[in-house]
């Protein structure tokens, strides 16, 4: 109806669009997993507002023809072989994304061109001859103050990136140039205007030093195709290709459809502009500045925020796919189950700010500890002793019931009196013992709702496990099973236990969709968006299926 009609624009999300260069590895699925956290909370959070998440392969330049050369490949080809590696790691590991893109595609080549012929139109395009210092593996420039030259001691014999760390080549060509210097003002003024462009905070502030104190080279945004034949062609000049970063960021606009055909309303914008951009903190510059810019040239809104992540380390160093010293995703999610590596990357991984060692023994104890509060939990609250306990007490209620309706004689009516008095103060015992933890559980969907909103998902997924972990140590407390333990205990544990099942199942989907799926079901719960975790529930105990919540899931990545 027009009431609740709101021109909200759908909720837009995006992961890099990675280098099919090789197969993907654990930092891949971290972004991955990161960003679908944020995508299914938004759906669950607003189900009537559409969430668009694009990932996708990034597949042109150097450092993929050089990598396909070396398999003996045509680029293409090489392409579509690794490409699918991610999209099916995507797939494996249940992220929610709608829409995949390949640089590779004719809809991405048709944006390329329509922001190539804007730039050129607003006069941000030259020719001018570039000299300066070439990663192949970063596929950027560097100027001689950003790179360290080997020392004549030194077994090293190439020059290396200061930040990187990668090679370097000395690299001197004519190439188109985009004005990025004249927009230096325009982007220090959106940074200090929008305090919350990136987090972690740090970022930003170095941003905003440069921006300040140092001017904005231009850019060179070509590669002669003698060289770089693999890129899409610059318009009108078939000797030259664009320059991949360009090409690569420009996949958030045809991920949704750019360009709209002048249109400029929200509801026809396909959802841009992204409202959050799940990177690493390798690629910032490309995020926060690079694109930025090209945004302000074509005159429409930038990015909503950046969540610019660190990295996973192995032995300290960067996972990466230059170095060779990656984890396989697949291996891991076929070990322990996809959900407990996803519990894993992000809830040690969830902080953002400081680079994680891999650990297989990390990952184990996270996995167990995963298992035990919530699986363990579950069959305790549903074994068949308490099953039966509360069962008991249902029949001695109702036996209850019915005796109320016809008192005998007085010493009757008082036996049956004392009875109700005493099975009420032990109700009132065993909800006292509960108290906590429906205090915790009624508010646990706002904590994680306020964590998320400041992009900290750690602390988000720190309030289920605090909640799992009162749940537990009532229910040790209570001991409803123990034989000295009454049938009310076990009915109460149930009431209890169970909604606080129900409220953790709802609000672990973001996180741990599979096994939260299988909660929900087998508790028989229907209602399952954010808001109906807030309304009381009312599960009985006898319509609980029993269920394996952790199990190996080979057939959903293979
Ligand atoms: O840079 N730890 O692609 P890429 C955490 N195509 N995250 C990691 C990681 C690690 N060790 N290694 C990689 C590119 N990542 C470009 C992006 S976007 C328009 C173009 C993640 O395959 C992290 O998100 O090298 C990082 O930014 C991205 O993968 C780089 O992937």
């Amino acid at each position: 109806s027009f009431t609740t009609f709101t021109n909200e624009k759908p909720w837009y999300i995006t992961t890099p669009i990675f280098y099919p260069n090789a197969s993907p590895h654990i930092g891949h699925l971290y972004s991955l997993v990161t960003a679908d956290i944020f995508a299914r909370y938004h759906r669950l959070e607003n189900p009537d507002r559409p969430v668009h998440f694009v990932t996708g392969t990034d597949e042109h330049g150097s450092k993929i023809q050089k990598a396909a050369m070396m398999r003996g490949m045509e680029p293409r080809t090489f392409c579509d072989e690794i490409s699918e590696h991610f999209r099916r790691l995507a797939k494996g590991a249940n992220i929610s994304h709608t829409t995949f893109i390949r640089t590779s595609e004719e809809r991405h080549l048709n944006t390329v061109h329509h922001v190539w012929r804007q730039l050129e139109s607003k006069n941000l395009i030259y020719r001018g001859t570039y000299t300066g210092w070439y990663s192949i593996t970063d596929e950027c420039f560097y100027t001689d103050s950003q790179v360290i030259h080997p020392s004549p001691q030194s077994e090293e014999s190439t020059p290396i990136s200061k930040e990187t760390s990668s090679p370097v080549e000395f690299t001197q060509e004519t190439n188109y140039m985009f004005r990025l210097s004249s927009l230096q003002d325009k982007l220090l003024s959106h940074f200090l205007a929008n305090p919350d462009f990136i987090y972690p905070s740090n970022y930003p502030e170095d941003i905003i030093h440069s921006l300040k104190n140092e001017p904005l080279q231009d850019i060179s945004i070509s590669r002669p195709r003698s060289r770089v034949k693999w890129g899409v062609e610059v318009p009108g000049d078939p000797e030259h290709t664009v320059y991949v970063w360009v090409d690569a960021v420009l996949s958030y606009l045809t991920g949704i459809g750019y360009p709209w055909n002048g249109v400029r309303k929200h509801e026809d914008m396909g959802g841009w502009p992204v409202d959050l951009q799940v990177i690493g903190k390798d690629i910032v510059r490309f995020h926060a500045i690079y694109l930025p810019a090209i945004l302000l040239a074509l005159e429409l809104p930038l990015q909503t925020r950046i969540l610019a992540h660190a990295h996973w380390t192995s032995s300290q160093k960067k996972m990466s796919k230059s170095l060779g010293n990656t984890t396989d995703p697949f291996q891991a999610i076929e070990e322990f189950g996809l959900d407990s590596v996803r519990w894993y990357l992000t809830r040690v991984g969830g902080k953002f700010r400081d680079d994680v060692d891999w650990s297989h023994d990390q990952l184990s104890k996270h996995h167990k500890e995963f298992q035990s509060l919530l699986g363990n939990f579950f069959l305790r609250v549903t074994s068949n002793t308490i099953l039966k306990r509360v069962q008991d007490a249902q029949t001695m209620l109702k036996q209850a019931d019915t005796d109320q309706a016809v008192p005998i004689s007085n010493q009757e009516t008082k036996n049956w009196f004392q009875d109700m008095v005493s099975l009420q103060q032990e109700t009132n015992k065993y909800r006292a013992a509960y108290a906590d933890l429906l205090e915790a559980t009624t508010v646990l969907p706002d904590k994680i709702t306020q964590n998320l909103r400041k992009l900290d998902v750690a602390d988000a997924m720190e309030e289920i496990v605090d909640v799992l972990r009162i749940a537990n140590r009532s229910l040790s407390d209570v001991a409803p099973w123990s034989p000295s333990s009454s049938s009310c205990a076990a009915l109460v544990t149930a009431e209890a236990c169970l909604e606080t099942l129900r409220v953790v199942g709802i609000c672990l989907q973001p996180f741990a969709p599979d096994v939260a799926g299988r909660l929900l079901d087998a508790l028989g719960v229907e209602e399952r968006t954010w808001m109906a975790s807030k309304k009381r529930g009312t599960l009985n105990v006898h319509d609980v299926k029993g269920v394996k919540l952790f199990r190996n899931e080979k057939d959903r990545v293979l």
